[in-house]
């Protein structure tokens, strides 16, 4: 196998963010700017002679590309062995199951998750480590760094690989190894929850249910789940076509962005139960006939309620939640005697406490849950697990949302995201928030009295690492809260994210509309941000 030596030279702006490397399509297409990001990962990486790299992606536009250029690089690292998904598609949540359940020595995602795709839309690259989760901090600061001072490249000269079909090639000295996408996943899956139990109600045909693949990678995942294995009806899993485009939407399983599901929810004849997916597959939304569960609930719902569910019938060690997500689940851990981590944004913070075996269910407000299954959000995973809970319990997703606030009371909840906005300014509102978040400290804002007011940081508690400047927070005197952050996840404009939270224990005010329930709240957001006057807006792109 002939490796070809290629000079190059750094490219500015190569740092992973929340979650991966994410950028304009066209900008990864510039001559060398994937092959620099891959060698800079590739440099980090000690002892890979042999092993095996797990690759996939979610099918957006240059996906096929990049797998051959991975490829390529895969074989001039030495690596023995490389599992592509058929046709490149792998969910995120499945790379992760296949890294653990073959003992890789890693992954490489190629998704910008839930960002547009199409030729102008966002492409993204990520590495996975040996438990399957996102590389952590140290890791990707050492691959940034690379990325600075890169002066050249090895990729093997050999012939681009077939993906079409499953089967096993030999390219050079690597064997790659065409799989079926799906069929690890699903066996996970099975081994988790009560097939039998869910496919007895939604084979009957009197439960109804809606999927929404928002044209993306979970298409034939649920196609192969919900209906060949559990026996939905044929037409439950709609846009489950993966398209490179998407098919022009935006693959965030939103309010916003969900329309299409959402709508048809809210309609005459609504199922009982409708669900979405994004880009790769790691997000959900949960949705009963005329209501929407927060993420943030979700979570503290599926805590309330693992012991329904087989996987998890012998208790949970811990939960953890992102520091912006709702602390409904906190409420959950405080009755079931377990801890409740409270970790910065980004998935990666999971990792070490699954490894040690301190949590096993956790999740973010930015919908995702997930447990210790496999080292990513899972978005179909939280579909199934309310589908068991919803057999097992005969109740509908609004009886027992209500009936958990019932017993629990209600974190009022809400997000705002300021999308496409000029960096500069949101950066300069940030930095004015900072400058005075701490000073608010005991300070009144309308009724609430500041408690806490300061930049969240963090300490892993396995590892000791440190993790600053993860977020603004106002916690009032009450345990209510306002969050500002921005957001990691972007390509090229910035987007700002205000959360809001209260606690409400009088189950006569549960029904409230949680914009009006956190008015005053979105109010002192809103003032002490300047963000409507600053930005000339007349409110937020996004509110969930
Ligand atoms: C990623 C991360 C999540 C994070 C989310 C939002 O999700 O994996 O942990 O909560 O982004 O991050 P941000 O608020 O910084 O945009 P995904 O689905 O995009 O991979």
């Amino acid at each position: 196998m002939k490796i070809d030596t290629v000079t190059t030279t750094p490219f500015p702006g190569q740092k992973p963010g929340t979650s991966g490397l994410r950028k304009k399509v066209s900008v990864f297409q510039q001559p060398h700017y994937l092959e620099n990001f891959v060698q800079a990962l590739f440099d980090t990486l000690q002892g890979t002679r042999g092993k095996t790299l797990v690759i996939g992606g979610d099918g957006r536009y240059y996906n096929r590309e990049a797998i051959q250029t991975l490829i390529k690089m895969a074989a001039a690292k030495g690596f023995g062995t490389v599992l592509v998904g058929r046709d490149g598609l792998l969910s995120t949540p499945a790379v992760s199951c296949i890294i653990r359940k073959y003992q890789a020595y890693g992954g490489i995602i190629l998704s910008a998750s839930h960002n547009q795709g199409g030729p102008d839309g966002d492409f993204g690259i990520k590495y996975n480590i040996a438990n399957g989760g996102p590389a952590p901090e140290k890791v990707t600061g050492l691959i940034y760094q690379n990325t600075q001072e890169i002066s050249r490249y090895l990729i093997a000269d050999i012939p681009d690989t077939p993906l079409e079909d499953i089967g096993e090639f030999q390219a050079g000295g690597l064997t790659v190894k065409v799989i079926d996408p799906v069929e690890d996943y699903a066996q996970l899956m099975e081994s988790l929850f009560d097939f039998d139990l869910i496919a007895d109600m939604l084979g009957e045909g009197v439960f109804t249910m809606c999927f929404d693949a928002m044209n993306a990678v979970t298409g034939p995942y649920a196609h192969a789940i919900l209906e060949d294995r559990l026996g939905a009806m044929p037409g439950t899993v709609i846009n489950g076509t993966p398209l490179p485009d998407f098919g022009g939407g935006h693959p965030d399983p939103n309010l916003t962005y969900a329309k299409e599901l959402v709508d048809i929810m809210n309609g005459v004849n609504a199922p009982d139960f409708g669900a979405a997916s994004d880009g790769d597959g790691d997000r959900n939304m949960i949705l009963g006939k005329h209501f929407f569960v927060t993420p943030s609930d979700s979570l503290a719902i599926l805590a309330a309620n693992a012991h329904h569910i087989p996987g998890y019938r012998d208790g949970l060690a811990g939960v953890a939640r992102s520091m912006p997500t709702s602390q409904a689940v906190d409420r959950v851990a405080a009755r079931l005697g377990i801890e409740c981590y409270e970790t910065p944004t980004g998935w990666k913070f999971f990792g070490n406490l699954l490894d040690a075996g301190m949590i096993t269910l956790c999740g973010e407000e930015s919908f995702g849950n997930g447990s210790n299954h496999v080292r990513e959000k899972d978005g179909l995973w939280a579909v199934l697990f309310w589908l068991n809970l919803i057999a097992a319990r005969h109740q509908s997703v609004e009886h027992i949302t209500r009936e958990h606030w019932q017993a629990y009371g209600r974190n009022f909840y809400s997000r705002h995201d300021y999308e496409g906005m000029d960096g500069a300014i949101a950066q300069e509102i940030m930095d004015d928030l900072r400058g005075k978040i701490t000073s608010l400290t005991g300070k009144s804002l309308g009724r609430y009295r500041v408690a806490i007011g300061d930049d969240f940081s963090y300490t892993d508690p396995v590892d000791h690492s440190r993790s600053e400047g993860q977020g603004l927070r106002l916690v009032f005197d009450d345990g209510a809260r306002i969050i500002f952050r921005l957001s990691g996840t972007g390509s090229d404009s910035a987007t700002l994210r205000f959360y809001m939270e209260k606690y409400e224990s009088d189950p006569a005010r549960h029904n409230q509309d949680p914009q009006v329930a956190l008015a005053d709240m979105i109010k002192i957001a809103n003032e002490l941000s300047g963000i409507l006057t600053r930005t000339g807006r007349g409110g937020p792109t996004v509110i969930t």
